[in-house]
């Protein structure tokens, strides 16, 4: 593609690829599961992590879902999972005991590509391209008028009002025809369907906060608001250097039908929308392709992320570093 780093789904060797190669020599710890299909007809593919993922039921131990890429134009979201992914495959192939032990004990889900179409679409044609490619006006070809933000599409607090999603189809957060009208939305809830998660962990970008629910209002706490806060610290002792931690709807703005708000309201799983840096200030959505820069931003996340993969058996008692 051109990229150092950056790589597409449709690619040789790209991301689809990636995911198949490594289900495929991994057997014992890793089983890929085709949740669905978009528009364009490109899987949604989660992949399972656990000892034994092939021979034990899904949903059999303590659950945790890393997702990201569901907003196309978000590539470091993609990369930073990506490298998560590896850490738990590769540290189970060294005989890493954390790992090991993390990986006998819990299951760990990934969807690399929550919005495959839409990512490809940042490749081939438009690099700002956020949403999905439904075709809203049916006239066969993509142009700013099509695309549903599946961050607006869940079935929670859909359509709750005009400032946290839109009606009209030409916006960046233009909420779809209905709730879980999207192929995206149905394949992650077919997922929450499949397995109980305790925790999710939706990484997105950009701005260096890590944000948790439920956003489509702002200021009531939640019940679980003392298990958040010693996940995510506070604006002192953030769990992610130099981020800033809290609702999400306080932090940044109101959303409805939004990802982390359904999966606590309706499935009572603790989740976070983490919003990585630019790598480089002013970059934006286009996070520099440098190697060093990525593997930055992913080696400031992952203590954070490892500190949810350990909670997993027990969320009112989480494990924090
Ligand atoms: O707007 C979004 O979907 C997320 N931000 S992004 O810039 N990546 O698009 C934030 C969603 C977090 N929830 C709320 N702010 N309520
Ligand atoms: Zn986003």
């Amino acid at each position: 593609s051109g990229f150092q780093v950056w790589r597409s789904w449709d690619e040789e060797g790209g991301l689809r690829d990636e995911l198949y190669d490594l289900a495929r020599r991994n057997p014992q710890i890793a089983k890929l599961v085709v949740l669905g299909e978009t528009y364009n007809g490109r899987e949604i593919i989660a992949l399972k992590l656990t000892q034994g993922a092939r021979g034990i039921a899904d949903g059999t131990r303590p659950a945790v879902l890393y997702s990201s890429l569901q907003h196309a134009r978000e590539w470091i979201s993609g990369e930073v999972n990506r490298r998560l992914l590896h850490h738990f495959v590769d540290g189970w192939r060294a005989n890493d005991r954390e790992i090991r032990s993390l990986l006998r004990r819990n299951e760990y889900w990934f969807v690399l590509v929550a919005n495959p179409d839409g990512y490809q679409y940042t490749f081939d044609e438009e690099r700002l391209w956020r949403k999905n490619l439904r075709d809203n006006d049916g006239d066969g070809e993509i142009t700013q008028l099509d695309g549903v933000d599946p961050n607006r599409n869940y079935p929670e607090h859909f359509k709750y009002d005009e400032e946290g999603s839109s009606s009209l189809s030409s916006s960046d957060t233009y909420r779809g025809p209905a709730a879980a009208s999207e192929p995206e939305t149905q394949a992650m809830m077919d997922l929450y369907d499949r397995v109980r998660f305790a925790f999710h962990v939706n990484w997105h970008s950009t701005g260096e906060w890590l944000l948790y629910p439920e956003g489509w209002q702002i200021g009531t706490p939640t019940a679980d608001d003392p298990i958040y806060f010693a996940l995510s610290g506070n604006r002192d002792t953030p769990a992610i250097p130099g981020w800033e931690p809290g609702l999400s709807s306080d932090v940044l703005y109101v959303t409805n039908g939004e990802t982390t708000d359904f999966a606590h309201a309706q499935r009572g799983t603790l989740a976070w929308t983490p919003e990585l840096g630019e790598g480089v200030p002013g970059s934006g959505f286009v996070f520099p392709d440098d190697e060093a820069l990525i593997q930055a931003e992913f080696e400031k996340t992952l203590p954070f992320a490892l500190d949810v993969a350990m909670s997993a058996a027990d969320p009112d008692d989480p494990v924090s570093h």
